[in-house]
This record gives C-alpha cells, sequence and structure tokens, in this order.
C-alpha cells in the first residue's frame, strides 16, 4: 500500500477533512490566499476537481498549487482531461451507483496511456452518488440515476460490492452544493459493513454537520462550496 492511501486507512479516530477545489470555479489569482487559509485550517487534504473542467486546466491549476502547499493534493477528476502530473494521488473512481459503462469501466481504459506517465499513487475507489432533492452536476454529466437516499440497503449492497471487487475507499457522494447531504443513517450503515476507509462529501456546510458526518463513520469529509462561498468558514471549524 502507498503512503497516501496507507495514511488515511490507518488514521483510526483521527477526522480526517479534504477541502475539495474546483479549478473551473477559482481564479488562478484567487489561489495564493485560498491556499494560505487552507494551510492554516484543519483540513488534511486537498482534493481538485469538477464535473466540467475545461481541457488541461487541471495541470495547469496544480502546477501553480503545488507549492503554495505540504498537504497531499488528490486529483478527483470529473474526466480524463484531468489528469495532472504534479499532484500526489488520484481517486481512480468507478461509479458504481450508476449504469453508464463510460464511468464504470470506459473512461478509466483511455486514462491508462496518460496514467502510464505520471507517477500518481492511483486509489481505486468506489463512487456513491446518493438522491439530494435536486439534480446534481455529477448526475448531468454522467447520464446516471442517483441511489434513492432512503433505500439504505441498496446504498449498503453497492459500497459492500464495492469493497469486494476490491476497491481500496468508498466514496459516498450527494453532489456538490447538495441542498441535502448523505444521510446519516446511510453513512452508519455503510460503515459498519466496511472494512475499508468510508468518505463522505456533497452538502456538508456546518461545523455541527461535519462533526455529525464524522460521528456516524466517515473517516474523511469532502468539503468544497462552504469554503468557496466563505472563507470564513475555515476560522469557524478551529472553534
Ligand atoms: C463534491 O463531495 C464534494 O464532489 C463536495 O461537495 O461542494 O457540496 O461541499 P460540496
Amino acid at each position: 500500500m502507498k503512503a497516501i492511501l496507507r495514511n488515511i486507512t490507518t488514521a483510526e479516530d483521527k477526522k480526517l477533512l479534504a477541502v475539495l477545489i474546483d479549478p473551473d470555479k477559482m481564479e488562478l489569482t484567487a489561489l495564493p490566499s485560498f491556499i494560505e487559509k487552507v494551510n492554516d485550517s484543519i483540513a488534511t487534504h486537498i482534493f481538485v476537481g469538477g464535473s466540467t473542467v475545461e481541457d488541461n486546466v487541471t495541470q495547469v491549476f496544480v502546477a501553480v498549487l503545488k507549492p503554495l502547499t505540504q498537504l497531499p493534493i488528490i486529483l478527483f477528476p470529473g474526466d480524463v482531461t484531468q489528469i495532472s502530473k504534479t499532484a500526489d494521488a488520484i481517486l481512480f473512481l468507478s461509479l458504481l451507483s450508476g449504469n453508464n459503462p463510460e464511468y464504470l469501466i470506459g473512461k478509466h481504459i483511455k486514462a491508462v496511456s496518460k496514467l502510464k506517465e505520471t507517477n500518481l499513487e492511483i486509489i481505486p475507489t468506489g463512487y456513491l452518488l446518493i438522491e439530494s432533492g435536486v439534480e446534481t452536476a455529477v448526475q448531468r454529466v454522467t447520464l446516471t440515476t442517483p441511489i434513492s437516499r432512503v433505500n439504505t440497503q441498496l446504498i449498503v449492497d453497492t459500497a459492500k460490492a464495492g469493497e469486494l471487487l476490491g476497491m481500496q475507499l468508498i466514496y459516498l457522494e450527494a453532489g456538490s452544493g447538495a441542498k441535502a447531504a448523505v444521510p446519516l443513517e446511510a453513512v452508519k450503515a455503510v460503515k459498519k459493513e466496511l472494512s475499508i476507509p468510508l468518505i463522505v462529501g456533497g452538502g456538508i456546510r456546518s461545523k455541527t454537520q461535519l462533526e455529525a458526518t464524522y460521528n456516524a463513520g466517515a473517516d474523511l469529509v469532502v468539503i468544497g462550496t462552504a469554503f468557496e462561498e466563505d472563507e470564513a468558514f475555515f476560522d469557524a471549524l478551529k472553534e
């Protein structure tokens, strides 16, 4: 097991927080001051990615970002065009909640030749989109239907199938800017079944919600929108 996955897997009670930066939503000029806030916060990881980033913008973005932080930079790509050599790792995501072969295995095949040219740590990750009230960008781009938020059994079985297929992480996603985050009941039920780390993201906007998500069993929480909208949220989390 390589360093970044080992660090997530062995974190035990240490609750991990990834700040998600979407290169499509942040100007390069705004990056240094934003990263200063990230470095000074409780964040443990930086995720970079988005559903609709223009071709090759991510490479430039990560090259500017890398010297600004000591935190591990993990690609969270919406597409093959978001692979950047300068990052530390990549979540090799398979969208297990949907039936679109392109997002289950198709894009992965296209990524292989690009990944061979990098030293990125590749982390196989089962990605589950959970219904969050409104249509999300992931849903639009992948043309898949999320799992019903009340169908806890299907969420658990899908996550477990991912683990049995050899995924190293499971990511429960409500979608960026989701109105409703992943139900805590689903987080609890999935955590009970899994022996690999659990990532939860989408629609988490307060310290109370963050703590509740950790208490339900998330090992790593991903937050993007709440930081984008109000950088004071970094300080609120420290209090
Ligand atoms: C989206 O889970 C992440 O992929 C983060 O979502 O932007 O709603 O925090 P938010």
